[in-house]
C-alpha cells in the first residue's frame, strides 16, 4: 500500500510512539511503513492487494458476497502453548502456569529474529482501542505487523484506526505489539510478552492468537497483569444478556475453554418451547470485568468482532452465525465447494471439491477443512448483537458460568455454595483439549477458569485476586458450572446441547432472582428436577437423572487430583482455597 492510500499521518501521534515505530522500522528495515486509518476505503485496499498477492482467494460472490479465503501456512493453523512466554522480571510471577524467560533474553532472541526482517515488506502501524472508544474501562495498543492479513482482521477485530490514534494521544500510554511473519518457521516461532512493559514481540506465526496480538496477547494475558494491579478481572468469556418472556433482561458471563461453544452460546437461538425467551450477544471470548459504583460487577467486551471457530457451524447448530458469515467474512483454512463456496465439516450442504490446503478433496488425506479453520467478522452483522454491547459502563452481570467438556463427573449445572467456594469451582476446572491449540485432542487438563492459556501470571495469585474481588463488589454474581458435553457409556452426549442450553441459563437466573429451587450437594446446588424447563425435550427420565447426579466416589477421586494439582502453585496457593477443598473434601465423606 502506498502513502497515497493513508489518510492519517505520523505526525498525529504522539511522540513516545513516533520514536517507538522509527526503532522499529530501523531494526526491521521494510520497504515502506503505512499508518491504518481504520476506513473502509483502506479495508478494501488491503483486499486487493492480497487478492493480487494471492495471500487471499475471492469466493463465490453471488453466494457470498464480500467474502475471502485464507489458506495458511499447513504449519501454523492454532496458537503454540508451547512456544508462548510470559518474560515478567520474577520467574515466580509467571508462575508453573506459563513458560517462562528472562526479559534480557527473550529481547536478545527477538531482536535476532527481527533484525531485518521487513526488508521487502510493507510494515503496517495498526492503534487499535479494546473496548467501546468512550468507555472509562477500555484500553489501546498498537500493533506493528508485516502482514496484509493481520491489518485486515484487525480492522474486523477491533476498533482500529484513526479514533484510536486520537485516544492514545489522550490516554499517554498504550501497550506495544510488535508482530512479523518472518519464514513461518516453527523453529523460528515465538509469542513473547514482557508484562512490566506493556510489550508483546510476535513471530513466525500468522495466526489469529498468535498473530492479532490485541485478542489473547492484549487483551487477556497484558490485561490480566493491569487488572490486577488495579483490582479488575479480564476473563476469557462470553457476554450475553437473556431477556425473559417479561422483558426482564439478565447479563451473564461465561469462561470455556477454546472451542467449546462460546460463540455458538453467545448467540444462542431458544427452543421453539420458550417462546418470548431472547439471547443478546455482547461478546464472544473476551470479558473484562469492573466493580461499579452500584456494587455489582459490569462488564465490558473488549473486542469487535468474532474469530470463530467454523466446523459444525450449520442452520440447526447456530442459525444466525451461518446466515452472518454469508457477507463480508474473511474465511481462514476451509475447504471450497466446486463452485467456490466456502465448505467445512458439519455444513450439512453442499459437497467438497478442494480441501483447506488447496488439493482435490480426498477423505483419505483428512478433512476437508482444517479442525480449526476460523472465520473473522464484524460482531455488527450479528443479527442478535446487544444494544448495549457498545455501551462506555458495560453491562451488570447477574451470574457466572464456569465449564468444561468432560464426558464424565461434572453434571449438567451445579451452582457454588458461595464466592470463595465458586472460586475454587472455576479453578478446579477441566476440559479435553481442541484443535484451537496445537498437541493432543481429546486429553483431559487441568484448565483453570478457561485461562490455563491466557492468564499472564501465577495461578495462585491470579486465585488470590479472585477471592479479593469479594471485597470490592458488595453485589457479587452467583458462581455456575455447567457441562454440556456429559456421555453415555456408548459415546452419546446426554445433552442435546446448543439452543436448548437456554433452559439451564433460564435455571441459573430465575436461580439469582432467588425463584428456582435447587438441592444442596456436596459439590454445589442442583436443579430439583421441576425447577428446570425441560417441556418440549424428548429426554428419558433416567437420561434426566443421569445429568443432574453427583458420583461421591468418583468426585472424592476428583478432589484428590485437584489437591495435587493445586499442590504444584506452593506457598502461592491462596489458604482460602486450601480450605475450601477440605471444606468439599468434608462434604463428600
Ligand atoms: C480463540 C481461542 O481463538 O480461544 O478464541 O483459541
Ligand atoms: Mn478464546
Amino acid at each position: 500500500m502506498t502513502a497515497a492510500g493513508q489518510s492519517i499521518s505520523p505526525a498525529q501521534a504522539p511522540p513516545a510512539l513516533r520514536r517507538w515505530v522509527e526503532q522499529v522500522a530501523s531494526r526491521t528495515r521494510p520497504d515502506r511503513v503505512h499508518w491504518c486509518d481504520g476506513s473502509d476505503a483502506e479495508y478494501r485496499l488491503l483486499i486487493q492487494q492480497m487478492l493480487a498477492s494471492g495471500e487471499l482467494l475471492k469466493l463465490n460472490p453471488a453466494t457470498h458476497p464480500g467474502c475471502y479465503l485464507h489458506r495458511s501456512n499447513p504449519s501454523d493453523v492454532a496458537r503454540v502453548e508451547n512456544l508462548t512466554f510470559v518474560c515478567s522480571e520474577s520467574r515466580e510471577d509467571a508462575g508453573p502456569n506459563n513458560n517462562w524467560m528472562a526479559p534480557a533474553e527473550a529481547h536478545r532472541k527477538m531482536d535476532a529474529l527481527f533484525d531485518g526482517c521487513m526488508h521487502g515488506r510493507t510494515m503496517y502501524v495498526i492503534p487499535y482501542c479494546m473496548g467501546p472508544i468512550d468507555s472509562p474501562y477500555a484500553r489501546c495498543g498498537v500493533e506493528i505487523t508485516d502482514s496484509a492479513y493481520v491489518a485486515a482482521n484487525m480492522k474486523l477485530m477491533t476498533r482500529m484506526g484513526a479514533e484510536a490514534l486520537a485516544r492514545i494521544a489522550g490516554d499517554g500510554s498504550f501497550v506495544k505489539g510488535l508482530h512479523s511473519l518472518g519464514e513461518l518457521d516453527p523453529g523460528r516461532r515465538f509469542i513473547m510478552h514482557f508484562p512490566e512493559s506493556l510489550e508483546i514481540q510476535s513471530y513466525g506465526s500468522g495466526y489469529g492468537g498468535n498473530a492479532l496480538l490485541g485478542k489473547k496477547c492484549h487483551a487477556l494475558r497484558i490485561a490480566g497483569w493491569q487488572a490486577r494491579q488495579e483490582g479488575w478481572l479480564a476473563e476469557h468469556m462470553l457476554v450475553v444478556g437473556i431477556e425473559n418472556p417479561a422483558g426482564v433482561t439478565h447479563y451473564i458471563a461465561c469462561a470455556f475453554p477454546s472451542a467449546c461453544g462460546k460463540t455458538n452460546l453467545a448467540m444462542l437461538i431458544p427452543p421453539s418451547s420458550m417462546p418470548g425467551w431472547r439471547v443478546w450477544t455482547v461478546g464472544d471470548d473476551i470479558a473484562w470485568l469492573h466493580p461499579g459504583p452500584d456494587g455489582r460487577l459490569w462488564a465490558i467486551n473488549p473486542e469487535a468482532g468474532y474469530f470463530g471457530v467454523v466446523p459444525g457451524t450449520n442452520v440447526k447448530t447456530n442459525r444466525q452465525a451461518f446466515e452472518m458469515i454469508r457477507r463480508d467474512t474473511i474465511f481462514t483454512n476451509v475447504g471450497l465447494t466446486a463452485d467456490n463456496q466456502p465448505w467445512w465439516e458439519g455444513i450439512d450442504e453442499g459437497k467438497p471439491a478442494i480441501d483447506w490446503q488447496g488439493r482435490p478433496y480426498d477423505p483419505a488425506t483428512g478433512p476437508a477443512a482444517h479442525p480449526n479453520s476460523r472465520f473473522t467478522v464484524s460482531a455488527r452483522q450479528n443479527p442478535n448483537y446487544s444494544p448495549m454491547a457498545d455501551a462506555p459502563q458495560g453491562v451488570p452481570i447477574s451470574a457466572l458460568v464456569f465449564g468444561g467438556r468432560r464426558s464424565t463427573l461434572a453434571p449438567l449445572v451445579f451452582q457454588a455454595h458461595d464466592w470463595q467456594h465458586g472460586v475454587l469451582v472455576g479453578a478446579a476446572m477441566a476440559s479435553e483439549t481442541t484443535a484451537a491449540a496445537t498437541g493432543d485432542v481429546g486429553v483431559v487438563r487441568r484448565d483453570p477458569m478457561a485461562m490455563k492459556p491466557f492468564a499472564g501470571y501465577n495461578f495462585g495469585d491470579y486465585w488470590q485476586h479472585w477471592l479479593s474481588i469479594a471485597r470490592r463488589v458488595p453485589q457479587l454474581p452467583g458462581i455456575f458450572h455447567v457441562n454440556w458435553f456429559r456421555r453415555d457409556a456408548s459415546g452419546r452426549f446426554l445433552w442435546p446441547g446448543y439452543g436448548e442450553n437456554l433452559r439451564v441459563l433460564a435455571w441459573i437466573i430465575e436461580r439469582c432472582e432467588g425463584r428456582a429451587a435447587a438441592d444442596e450437594t456436596a459439590i454445589g446446588a442442583i436443579p430439583r428436577r421441576d425447577s428446570i424447563k425441560l417441556a418440549g425435550l424428548d429426554l428419558p427420565d433416567a437420561t434426566i437423572a443421569e445429568l443432574l447426579s453427583v458420583d461421591v466416589a468418583q468426585w472424592r477421586r476428583e478432589a484428590d487430583e485437584i489437591d495435587s494439582y493445586l499442590a504444584g502453585f506452593g506457598s502461592r496457593l491462596p489458604a482460602e482455597l486450601r480450605g475450601e477443598l477440605e471444606s468439599l473434601r468434608a462434604r463428600l465423606k
